[in-house]
């Protein structure tokens, strides 16, 4: 598929060039990190990052191509496409609809919280807008995402995927937003995934032994989500969401007709995710601005392991499909959590372009039980622990920007194994320089 992709990339390009004016950029980025346990202890990364664009016409029609090739330290090499769409534009296609967009290709595909999926895919898009009104439906795959691009974890075999593509999976998304009051606007959005991963590598409904080898199950979630966001006063600005997660789960649970008492059986997923941010804006004092954010994602108790671990009865775990990053060193995943941050960032130097910010970040369980990061034990306190994160970036030059960070997190006692690496104290640091070429 890939390959027919370029071949008509090639023909269209030989066809369109000379009608408009393409655009043709390539970045460096060189990034550096340096974190204690249970972090990984340094990285060392150079990732260039290629963009193609090709306008049919001045609606906005065109091909658009961005590829990357990263090299890393621990020793990696990659190269993907992160973008190979062909976009056609109709204006006035039909009587109240503006203006019709269709992509086909390779694009990301997100909602709107951008919290639980943020994946490039293949397929196509259909962007309808009526003025106050768009809707856009989106139909992809992931499965032809290279490995060593893809971020999908939400299932065991989804981690112990060894294979050279990402997990199969296919994804539907409806989403339509329209403005109230001025400038309010709200968003409701339903995205769906299934599992297209081989049936035969699942554990088999109705087994009675419980499965040591990291074989997991199908695992086909839908989420439904209202977002509502707008400005509250002169310069301050809200955002609030919520998301109900629903699906189905492989989950070992009591059996009665079982002569282990057990058995696994596919259980529903019944979960939320919620969040409000609020973010203000001071031009006039050293162009600041200062947000404080909430994000909720329920949690499980008879969850026994951080990944498929239902154990009784529904699963109440939030299921994101893909990782978000929340603190420099600390960031579970976006299950069984309540995540508080407040922070700020100014340009303290009027004539330097150098932007600095600082924001403390505090985690908590809401349950207690399970939770899904590294090393941190299931009958720990509810309180995890707070981190304090400081950032800077600076401009010298259009073309370049310098950037780094330090995170210092201070787990609550017992929240990692007592006297285990990281268990009163982690750190990361990050340095990185991106350099358009
Ligand atoms: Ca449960």
């Amino acid at each position: 598929m890939k390959l027919q992709l370029l071949a008509v990339a090639a023909l269209t390009l030989l066809a369109v060039s000379g009608v408009e004016a393409q655009t043709f950029q390539v970045d460096s980025s060189t990034n550096f990190s340096l974190s204690s346990i249970p972090g990984s202890p340094y990285s060392l990364g150079e990732r260039l990052d290629g963009e193609l664009g090709l306008p049919f016409d001045q609606k906005g029609g065109g091909i658009d191509l961005s590829a990357h090739v990263t090299a890393a330290l621990p020793a990696s090499v990659a190269f993907d496409f992160d973008r190979l769409t062909f976009t056609f534009v109709y204006n006035k296609p039909a009587t109240d609809l503006t203006s019709l967009t269709w992509t086909l290709g390779r694009f990301s595909v997100s909602e709107p919280t951008g919290l639980i999926l943020n994946h490039p895919a293949d397929g196509s898009k259909w962007a309808f807008n009526y003025g106050n009104f768009n809707l856009t439906l989106v139909t992809a795959y992931t499965g032809f995402v290279l490995k060593s691009s893809s971020t999908l974890d939400p299932s065991l075999t989804d981690l112990n995927n060894t294979g050279v593509f990402a997990s199969p999976r296919f994804v539907g998304s409806v989403e339509g937003s329209f403005g109230i009051f001025d400038s309010h606007e709200i968003t409701v959005s339903a995205l769906a995934q299934q599992d297209l991963n081989n049936r035969d590598s699942f554990i088999k409904e109705w087994t009675t032994i419980q499965d040591s080898t990291g074989k997991g199950g199908a695992l086909d979630t839908q989420y439904l989500t209202l977002k509502v966001s707008g400005p509250v006063i002169d310069r301050l600005f809200y955002d609030v969401f919520g998301t109900f997660g629903s699906g189905n789960i492989l989950s070992w649970v009591a059996d009665s007709a079982s002569q282990t008492l057990y058995s696994y059986s596919y259980q529903p997923i019944m979960s939320y995710l919620g969040g409000a941010s609020l973010t203000y804006f001071l031009p006039d004092f050293f162009s600041s601005s200062f947000s404080g954010r909430f994000l909720v994602a329920s949690g499980d108790a008879d969850w026994t392991e951080p990944v498929e671990g239902n154990h009784a009865g529904d699963s109440n775990m939030f299921t994101p499909l893909t990782s978000t990053t929340l603190g420099v060193v600390f960031s579970p995943s976006l299950a069984n959590l309540a995540y508080f941050e407040v922070g700020g960032s100014a340009k303290p130097l009027p004539f330097l372009p150098l932007t600095v910010g600082a924001k403390a970040l505090g985690f908590q369980r809401l349950v207690a039980g399970q939770v899904n990061a590294p090393g941190v034990l299931r009958l720990g306190p509810q309180w995890m622990g707070q981190e304090l994160d400081f950032t800077a970036g600076w401009t010298p030059f259009s073309d370049l920007t310098v950037t780094g960070a330090l995170g210092m997190f201070v787990p609550t006692a017992g929240t990692f194994a007592s006297g285990s690496p990281g268990a009163s104290f982690q750190y990361a640091l990050q340095a990185g320089a991106k350099l358009s070429l």
